[in-house]
């Protein structure tokens, strides 16, 4: 090999204030995980001696532990973006310690490629293997990469002898050209391939290689679904089961897209036990364990991905019968796995969860009570603006039933009116097409609010159109008083209109 070979600390030198550093990944896996703590010590030594180290990390969506935890803990990260879920980052993003950019997945890789966030000073990337002319094959999600290692003046690579050679093959790298040279994307279906199996790199760029050897794999584990999710999940079947009966949704059915979470969780093993839904295929950002179920068991005959976001024995599962799943996943770019023109092409329903809904339609998917970040949009707005039906699946009710999910008006919107379809609850699925918004605000009290909140949701709707009516019913005196009760009593069923 070409390349010298670093250890961590000698890596970390390479990193200076304020630099943008691109990393790899997608969600946890794919992260770099001995450079970043090494980095961390850095800023910390630095701190120590009076000097400033700040750094900025753009990934492809959340990242490790080994990095925003890390970074975040040493007092090293000074902007984020695109996504994030660390407890210990948002905590600081909500302490106004981080600047946090909350933006469409899809969009990163070319934003910056526009030159929006200045240059990238380096990229480190995780890799099975790197040849002296640059090829790379990826770890165990493509995230940003392909552009980083394209933009970035400096690359660290590395090289993580966990990741077994059986991956060879399974990404598909796709960096389109930018306007106004751009040409379609061609993809006309989800098992589609548009790029090649490995990432490029200009080999005069690399300042290195750090071997690594750690495990693959999402810590933790899923919640078991309950009786909540388990309905979400049967509703949301009998909604594509229905839509096939009338005729909105070819017979062959459509590629889905399912966030993370348990609540996807639910939906998919829902949609595993379905004798009514043909064998489908997934166009979508992460592929959980379930997936992995659904590909074994051949109801999921196709999965497109960014990531395998598999816990520790599904990756060692998918590896073990890599045989038989080879040709049944495809690892892409965030850029191409969410692209908006793919994803209205080949039809995706796409299935995301909201923390809550007003009665109109509108989509909080990422700040509690309106301030307080909770992980960020993602890709569900990549997905839900484009897609051939879209869906947002949440529990009705919350927290010993003192929280609606279903709200008068929301106090952040991610996701408009305009682009929401369905909206399914434990309660029911209230259809949003061709409805105007009183008759949504009707469908979505009367079939997905929890019965404990209709009366107080159908009294709001009867003083907005008191306080004058219009388009949309709204009264600016009640439309947050869910939220006010929840501050300040602790209970939005302690919510009143009259006051
Ligand atoms: O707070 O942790 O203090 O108890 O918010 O709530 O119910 O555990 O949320 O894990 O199902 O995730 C939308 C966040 C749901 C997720 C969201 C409070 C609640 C709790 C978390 P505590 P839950 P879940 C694919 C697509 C956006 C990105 C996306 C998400 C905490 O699905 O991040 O879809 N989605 N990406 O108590 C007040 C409410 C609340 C509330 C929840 N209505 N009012 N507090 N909470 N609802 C992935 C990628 O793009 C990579």
């Amino acid at each position: 090999m070409i390349y010298p070979i670093l250890t961590p600390e000698e890596a970390a030198e390479y990193i200076q204030n304020g630099m943008n550093v691109g990393v790899s990944g997608f969600t946890i896996p794919g992260n770099v995980k001995v450079i970043p703590p090494a980095i961390a010590k850095k800023a910390i030594r630095e701190h120590e001696a009076g000097r400033e180290f700040k750094i900025n990390i753009y990934s492809g969506a959340s990242t490790n532990d080994y990095t925003d935890g890390e970074l975040s803990r040493a007092h090293a990260l000074n902007y984020r973006t695109p996504y994030q879920s660390l407890p210990e980052v948002r905590n600081r993003i909500n302490a106004g310690e981080v600047h946090y950019n909350d933006r469409h997945l899809s969009e990163l890789a070319q934003e910056f490629r526009y030159g929006y966030y200045g240059k990238m000073d380096v990229a480190l990337i995780e890799a099975q293997s790197i040849t002296d002319d640059g090829e790379i094959v990826l770890g165990t999600a493509v995230g940003n990469s392909p552009t980083w290692l394209q933009i970035a003046d400096k690359v660290i690579i590395e090289l993580n002898d966990q990741i077994p050679e059986c991956i060879q093959g399974l990404h598909d790298c796709y960096v389109p050209l930018d306007p106004p040279c751009r040409r379609e994307i061609p993809i006309y279906t989800a098992h589609d391939r548009a790029g090649k199996p490995t990432a490029h790199v200009d080999p005069k760029k690399v300042l290195g290689v750090v071997k690594t050897s750690m495990p693959l794999g999402m810590p933790g584990k899923f919640t078991p679904v309950d009786e909540q999710t388990a309905m979400i999940g049967k509703n949301v079947c009998a909604f594509l089961v229905d839509e096939m009966k009338n005729g909105r949704m070819p017979k062959t059915f459509l590629p889905i897209q399912s966030g993370v979470g348990n609540i996807a969780n639910a939906v998919l093993n829902a949609l595993e036990e379905s004798t009514e839904i043909p064998p489908f295929e997934m166009y979508t950002e992460v592929m959980q364990d379930s997936v992995l179920g659904l590909l074994k068991s051949g109801r999921c005959k196709f999965a497109s991905t960014c990531s395998l976001t598999l816990s520790a024995t599904a990756m060692a599962d998918l590896f073990e019968n890599i045989d038989t799943l080879h040709d049944k996943i495809v690892l892409r770019p965030a850029e191409i796995s969410n692209h908006p023109e793919v994803i209205r092409r080949i039809g995706v329903v796409s299935m995301n969860t909201a923390i809550e809904v007003d009665i109109f339609g509108n989509v909080n998917s990422s700040h509690v009570n309106g301030t307080r970040l909770m992980n960020g949009i993602g890709g569900s707005g990549d997905f839900t603006r484009n897609a051939y039906t879209s869906i947002f699946m949440c529990p009705s009710i919350k927290k010993d039933d003192c929280i609606s999910t279903i709200v008068p008006m929301v106090t952040h919107v991610d996701h408009t009116i305009h682009s929401v379809d369905i909206i399914v609850t434990d309660q029911g699925v209230a259809d949003l097409r061709f409805k105007d918004p009183l008759q949504a605000a009707e469908e979505i009290i009367e079939k997905a609010a929890h019965p404990t909140y209709r009366p107080l949701l159908r009294e709001y709707l009867a003083k907005a159109k008191e306080n004058g009516g219009g388009h949309i019913y709204q009264s600016q005196k009640s439309a947050l008083e869910f939220h006010r009760a929840l501050v300040e009593e602790g209970d939005m069923r302690k919510a009143n209109f009259n006051k």
